[in-house]
């Protein structure tokens, strides 16, 4: 396993996120990947990959090309706006909803951040475009080395900011740059005909499943929290199949708030089928392990030693795998529960 991590991924440290009407401190941590970075050390897991530069014309094949102009100079426009702001992270405050116009781009920067996102739980900081860029970089090494002759049957980005939630022109969730939907368009371009993408975090991966919607080349299948109580609410239901060419290569598996491994191991089971049904040549797990007992914001029941079994599984594909880190916030057992999934899959 090769395994591409992120050496700037702490240049992306948000202050504070808002919460039921308050500012609290933010839930997705850099300690987050130390902890899984000691793990792996200490277990001998993988062999650990600084990445390559970013390739920006892939990703703005992914992201919308403003978009990712955006995130570039965001921080750069919200200083200039006055240098004190260089103390307080960005948040959005104002978005066009229902009825309003998505065909302009106003020049002013808070209208600006909310056209480009979509919650206010997501602070953009001074480095949150470098640790972005760099985890995308992470994303596309792992699939160029999974698919280059000779190379690992698996790698993984191991990266933060997460990706799953962020769509071609938004950011929120935690997430600024789609690192699973980066990964498969790099599997793509490196000749896999047919992708899948297998997002287990607990929450729906709305960001990915909307990039390739209408899409038939590249399958998205998400297990996560029934968004009817669930962040992202908005999106992941069951009856959202996909579009156009895309009709049919979405798949969401939503489970109830509670829902044990017993049962969490058969909507895994069902995505794994549909997987092998699609006849994909390749697939990317997008991986969060917020689906841990111990997690503070979520609500599924799986054990540690549960993990071992996953990994299992998911190499039973017997595709060559990406493995994007998305969430997870039991920050010191992160670590263990990442390296039991890499572990049941096999060095
Ligand atoms: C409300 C909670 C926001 C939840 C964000 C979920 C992040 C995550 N402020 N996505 O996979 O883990
Ligand atoms: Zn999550």
């Amino acid at each position: 396993m090769q395994i591409f991590h992120n050496p700037v991924h702490d240049k992306h440290a948000g202050r504070q996120e808002m919460f039921r009407g308050k500012l609290v401190p933010c839930h997705e941590t850099p300690a987050r990947l130390e902890y899984v970075l000691d793990a792996l050390r200490e277990r001998g897991i993988g062999n650990l990959l600084a990445p390559s530069s970013p390739d920006l014309d892939l990703i703005k094949r992914v992201h919308t090309p403003r978009y990712v102009d955006f995130l570039a100079s965001a921080w750069q426009d919200w200083v200039a706006l006055d240098p004190a702001n260089a103390d307080t992270d960005i948040l959005p405050s104002v978005w066009p909803v229902r009825g309003f116009r998505h065909d302009i781009e106003p020049t002013n920067f808070a209208a600006r951040v909310g056209l480009f996102s979509f919650d206010s739980g997501c602070p953009l900081t001074a480095g949150t475009w470098e640790a972005a860029a760099a985890g995308a970089a992470c994303a596309i090494d792992a699939a160029r080395a999974v698919t280059a002759a000779g190379g690992p049957r698996a790698a993984m980005a191991l990266t933060r900011p997460p990706g799953h939630h962020a769509g071609a022109d938004f950011f929120g969730g935690y997430c600024f740059l789609n690192n699973a939907a980066i990964a498969a368009q790099a599997l793509r371009d490196a000749g896999a005909e047919r992708v899948a993408i297998l997002d287990v975090d607990y929450h729906h991966g709305n960001g990915t499943q909307s990039i390739f919607y209408e899409r038939g080349d590249v399958l998205t299948v998400s297990i996560h929290g029934d968004p009817t109580t669930e962040y992202p609410f908005f999106l992941g239901y069951a009856d959202e199949r996909g579009e156009g060419a895309g009709r049919g290569a979405n798949l969401n598996l939503p489970l109830a708030a509670g829902t044990e491994f017993a049962t969490w191991t058969q909507a895994l089971q069902q995505g794994l089928s549909a997987i092998q049904a699609f006849n994909a040549d390749a697939v990317v797990i997008a991986l969060g392990v917020d689906t841990y007992e111990g997690d503070p914001i979520s609500k599924f029941k799986l054990k540690s030693v549960d993990y071992l079994e996953v990994g299992r599984k998911l190499a039973n594909l017997g595709l060559p795998t990406v493995f994007t880190m998305e969430g997870g916030y039991a920050v010191a057992d992160v670590g263990i529960n990442v390296a039991n999934v890499l572990e049941g899959h096999g060095r």
